[in-house]
This record gives C-alpha cells, sequence and structure tokens, in this order.
C-alpha cells in the first residue's frame, strides 16, 4: 500500500487551524489500503472512504463508519492557537456527490432546524423524552465546515514509517506507562473480567488522544445534527445523532462531556456515540456509563469493546516477519490466512530470531512497504483492532505500542525510508495507468486501497517485478513506460 496514503495533511488551500488540523491528521493518519473494493463514495468523508477501505469497519461494508475518526489527532503539534475555528468554504465539495455542492448544502443548512425537529418521532421510539429531545436540541445549530472536512482531499499522505514514528514515541510511551501504574487496580479487574491485555487497552488510549489530551472540542450533538441533516451521508448519521440524544437522554454523560472529533468520535478512546451503546459498561456502579472522565468506566468499556469484537486472551496481535528473498508476495494478502507452520514452511522467520510460540495460529501476512519492508504475520487480535478502527496503519500503530510499553523492543528490519509518497495527482496517474493496461476496474479516485493494490500486483507480476502492490516512485516509473 505505501502511497496508499497513511495521509497526513498538508493541505493544499489554506491552512487549518490547530483544531482543524487534528481533525485532518487524526482523520488522514488512518488512511489504509485495506484489502477489498474501494468504496469511494461510502465513507463520510474522502478522508474516510480511504480509511474505511477495511472489509471490517464496524459498520457495513456499504456504510463503513468513522469509527474513531478522532483517533490519532495526536500527530496534533500543539493546542489550539487560534481561538476561532474557520468557517465553512463556501465551496463545493470535491467529492462531486450532488448533497455536497455549496448550494445544496447551503438549502440543506436553510432547513436544519425543521430537519432536526422531524427526526423526533425517531428519537420517541427510542424512548427519549419530548423534554429531553426538546432541551438538548434547542438552540442547535449546523456547524457547516464540516462540509470542507467531509470532502477534503489532501494532497500529501504520510507514510507508514512516518506515521509510526509520531504516534509510537518515547514521550507518549511514558506517559502510557504512567497511566498504566496510576490506575493499576482498575487494569488489574478489566484484564480478570474481560481477559483484554492491559498494554492494548492503554495503546488504545495514546494512539487515539494521546492520553485524553487530544479528544477533539466539537459539540457531538452539533456534529452529528449537521451530519444527519447536510451532506452526503446524512441516513448513516441520523443514527449516531439519536445514539447521542440517548447517551444525553439517560445522563450517562452530561452535554459539557459530549464534545470529540467533527464525525462525533468523543472520549479517551474515541467512542462513536453507536458504538456507546454498544459497548460501554458501568464499572464503577454509579448508575452512569462514563467513558469520558471516568477511569474505571473507560478502561473496563473498551477492553469490552475488544472483547465483543473477538479478542483472544492471552494472544499477541502478530508478529514482525523476516520474508525471503524471491517471496510470492500475492501470499500477502488478509484473505489468505495459514498456520504459522505453513508460513514457515514457505520461509517466513520471526525477525529477531526467537521461535514462534504457536506453530497453528492462523494468520495472513502484511507487507506494508512492500518487498522493501518488514512483513507482519497477524493474528486473531489485529483484525479486532482493525475492527476498532478499520485502518492496516493504525491497527500496526496500537499493536506496537502495546508490545513497547510491555517492554518489547522497537521493529527489527529498517522501513524503505528512500521511497517517497505518490501525490494525489499521480497516485490519479497510477490508477489511471493501470486502468488503461486492463489491471485496473475501478474508478480512479487517487486514493490506493485494496483494489488498486490488486492492479498493481497484477502490473508487477506481468513486468517481472516483486507482486508487492506497493506504489512506489519506481512502479509509477515502470507504468509510464520509462
Ligand atoms: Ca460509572
Amino acid at each position: 500500500m505505501g502511497s496508499a496514503g497513511w495521509d497526513m495533511t498538508r493541505r493544499t488551500k489554506q491552512s487549518a487551524s490547530s483544531r482543524t488540523g487534528a481533525a485532518m491528521i487524526a482523520a488522514a493518519l488512518l488512511l489504509s489500503g485495506e484489502a477489498c473494493a474501494q468504496p469511494s463514495s461510502g465513507g463520510p468523508s474522502s478522508l474516510f472512504d480511504s480509511i474505511f477501505t477495511g472489509s471490517l469497519s464496524k459498520g457495513s461494508r456499504a456504510a463503513p463508519s468513522p469509527q474513531r475518526p478522532g483517533a490519532s489527532a495526536q500527530a496534533q503539534a500543539a493546542p489550539a492557537a487560534s481561538s476561532a475555528a474557520p468557517p465553512w468554504s463556501g465551496e463545493d465539495g470535491a467529492s462531486g456527490h450532488p448533497l455536497m455542492t455549496a448550494s445544496a448544502i447551503r438549502q440543506a443548512a436553510a432547513n436544519f432546524e425543521n430537519c432536526v425537529a422531524s427526526m423526533w418521532p425517531d428519537a420517541a421510539r427510542r424512548n427519549i423524552s419530548q423534554q429531553s429531545f426538546q432541551r438538548f436540541t434547542a438552540g442547535l445549530e449546523p456547524d457547516l465546515r464540516i462540509m470542507d472536512l467531509m470532502d477534503s482531499q489532501p494532497e500529501f499522505t504520510k507514510s507508514i514509517w512516518d506515521y509510526l514514528d509520531i504516534l509510537v514515541n518515547d514521550n507518549r510511551l511514558a506517559k502510557g506507562r504512567e497511566i498504566l501504574a496510576t490506575y493499576k487496580p482498575q487494569f488489574n479487574a478489566v484484564e480478570k473480567a474481560y481477559g483484554v491485555d492491559r498494554y492494548a487497552i492503554a495503546a488504545i488510549w495514546g494512539i487515539e488522544s494521546n492520553y485524553s489530551t487530544q479528544m477533539g472540542d466539537r459539540n457531538v450533538l452539533q456534529s452529528t445534527a449537521t451530519l444527519s441533516c447536510i451532506g452526503r451521508r446524512q441516513k448513516y448519521f441520523r443514527d449516531e445523532f439519536l445514539s447521542a440524544l440517548e447517551i444525553l437522554h439517560r445522563g450517562d454523560l452530561r452535554p459539557e462531556q459530549l464534545r470529540g472529533s467533527w464525525a462525533g468520535a468523543f472520549g479517551p478512546t474515541q467512542f462513536m456515540p453507536t458504538a456507546f451503546k454498544r459497548y460501554a459498561v458501568d464499572a464503577d456502579g454509579d448508575g452512569r456509563r462514563d467513558v469520558v472522565d471516568n477511569p474505571a468506566d473507560l478502561i473496563a468499556s473498551t477492553a469490552n469493546n475488544l472483547k465483543k469484537d473477538g479478542w483472544q486472551p492471552g494472544q499477541s496481535w502478530g508478529y514482525e516477519v523476516v520474508v525471503p528473498p524471491g517471496f510470492n508476495y500475492m501470499l500477502a494478502d488478509r484473505a489468505k490466512a495459514m498456520t504459522i507452520a505453513q508460513w514457515e514452511h514457505l520461509g517466513l522467520k520471526r525477525a529477531g530470531g526467537q521461535p514462534f510460540p504457536h506453530a497453528g495460529d492462523k494468520a495472513y501476512l502484511l507487507a506494508p512497504a512492500g518487498a522493501e519492508g518488514p512483513g507482519f504475520l497477524m493474528l486473531q487480535n489485529f483484525r479486532v483492532i482493525m475492527k476498532y478502527n478499520p485502518a492496516e496503519a493504525y491497527a500496526l500503530a496500537i499493536g506496537h505500542f502495546a508490545d513497547r510499553l510491555r517492554g518489547g523492543a522497537p521493529f527489527v528490519q529498517p522501513w524503505p525510508r528512500q521511497e517517497r509518497e505518490l501525490t494525489r495527482a499521480e497516485r490519479l496517474e497510477l490508477q489511471q495507468l493501470l486502468a488503461q493496461r486492463g489491471f485496473y476496474r475501478g474508478t480512479p479516485d487517487g486514493q490506493l486501497g485494496g483494489q488498486t493494490r490488486e492492479a498493481l500486483r497484477g502490473f508487477q507480476a506481468s513486468i517481472g517485478a516483486p507482486a508487492d502492490g506497493f506504489a512506489s516512485s519506481d512502479v509509477l516509473e515502470r507504468l509510464r513506460g520509462r
């Protein structure tokens, strides 16, 4: 995937405020080229379209969910220096979606109050009282800036090694060790009750919000109401909006606690309102599921989320592996799981020379930087982390961060740091050239997901190059026929 875009955010037009920057980076960092067709019209933003090319997003595949779009806001440089967020650009959205044109946005915004009021019957069906509905929706106004964020298409992407460098660093690790020590009783209790590794939970906390320091400060009710009534993902966000109302009506969280990313993820581990409904628990027994300010509830709810998604107690997420020269990278495919013993038979070894603990475990091979970078054998728990946030780079950062918190070492093999990420124009050109040669059947969209990777592999195989699907500048040159 490589240039598949672990997008970071240098934006071409205006410079974003740091808050916007956080959201952008948050989204951008999560970009993944996962192994399924790119549902480019599915995600709640163009960024998320790329992010949620994973087939295991919590929503359906047809409607990938912005699970934790606020995640990884940590790459944000500093707390907001500017006071006010920039206003809506007033421009047509880059997605070209009819509901994202400036006039469609203006029209929907003019009808915002009616739209919110029209959701009352649905709210009533969820046992939200009329009093609560009126109280929490009174004076609600749309935040049109979200439309820009939803359709933003960054020119530059971030490599997976830069992404890992940003997220897995000594400072964050030190904070993580502090958190583990401070809340040791809570982690003990949760490990016992849920069978979920404390280091994985602490890693999610650290990667999602840099230990509660970067959670986003948009009003979740306002954001989800905006997205429910304006733009191209209204149906999807109605469930989020109504779920946020339920949270407030039940009193699990107070309105001032319900702040987060532009797409509605909130709290230190960035629950979406619907995810909160599924997974949040009241661990300290005070009657409120406070995943924002109560560490016991937060840790238990995050563990419950992983457990319900299939976490296997006592098992790792995966292993860094050395892939032998001449290996057939067509096997590096999420759909091609084999036992560790079978992988060993094909010549894969654990990096660092240790033996694999369980020869019978099923794993798939991921080579995020192609044949020139490290390989990874991914176990069930990696798939579980991908459900939390369906981006390979994200899940790898979580797994590695957890290992480092446990006392593990950095990855052994080097990344191909000399490779540069393709620009958006180059990514589009790559797809167009692959289409011209009959390898790519999708619509070129500049987002290098699984379909593009497959096409690249086909092209690479046809010219006798390692079919690793990595979108290097070299392979683009080859496609250009130079
Ligand atoms: Ca509680």
